[in-house]
């Protein structure tokens, strides 16, 4: 086993890392995962505040045994420094899980996953590592649709799994959480897929 490997399997951490564009709802969703409460249920922690270059938090598994670290990156790909060009091994190195997270009332937020996609299969390529999982997350089910689904069955050949939350209402936040409990120890018994 590599020794990083072995290291996060006896330390019970997990890293992931979440793309997506600017508002669509990744610092949320780790906020909720962690507080295991919905944004509507938390004092004012509706507001946005826009990730300047990363932020790296944590949330625990169901049985709060196992700790996944969590890699948010800002949604701007435009700005003069974004941590998959400047710093790309803080951002992909060592990643056991990647979610792509899309808004239901943005479509062009579904179309830009293409772009983070490219992103990310470009840097395993380049550095000859293996590409983690991808699951696909549709954030504000709470919110009007305008997004025409046919572009998600595109990209689920893909990916591991396929999520619709709120992190507004808490809806499908649960199931989420599940399914995250569940890949860590996928992790860690090694049945990782490609
Ligand atoms: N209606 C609704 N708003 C949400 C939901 N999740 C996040 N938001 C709001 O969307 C805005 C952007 O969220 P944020 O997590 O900062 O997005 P990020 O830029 O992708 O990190 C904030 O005002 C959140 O309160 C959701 O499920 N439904
Ligand atoms: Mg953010």
């Amino acid at each position: 086993m590599e020794y990083l490997e072995f290291v996060k399997s006896f330390k019970k951490i997990r890293k992931i890392l979440i793309l997506g564009s600017g508002a669509v709802g990744k610092t949320s969703l780790t906020k909720v995962l962690k507080s295991e409460l919905p944004l509507k249920d938390m004092n004012g922690d509706c507001d946005y505040n826009r990730t300047l270059f990363v932020e790296i938090d944590q949330f625990k598994t169901k049985d709060k045994k196992g700790t996944f670290q969590v890699i948010d990156l800002a949604g701007q790909l435009g700005l003069p420094i974004h941590a998959t060009r400047d710093t790309p091994k803080l951002a992909f190195s060592a990643v056991d899980l990647i979610c792509f997270v899309f808004s239901k009332d943005n479509a062009q937020s579904l179309i830009d996953l293409n772009q983070w996609v490219n992103i990310t299969n470009n840097y395993y390529q380049k550095t000859n590592s293996k590409v983690p999982p991808f699951i696909l997350i549709k954030n504000k089910m709470d919110l009007e649709n305008n997004i025409d689904d046919s572009l998600v069955e595109l990209m689920m050949s893909s990916i591991k799994g396929y999520f619709e939350i709120s992190c507004y209402d808490g809806k499908g936040v649960e199931e989420l959480k599940k399914w995250f409990s569940e890949f860590f120890i996928e992790c860690n018994n090694g049945y990782r897929e490609k």
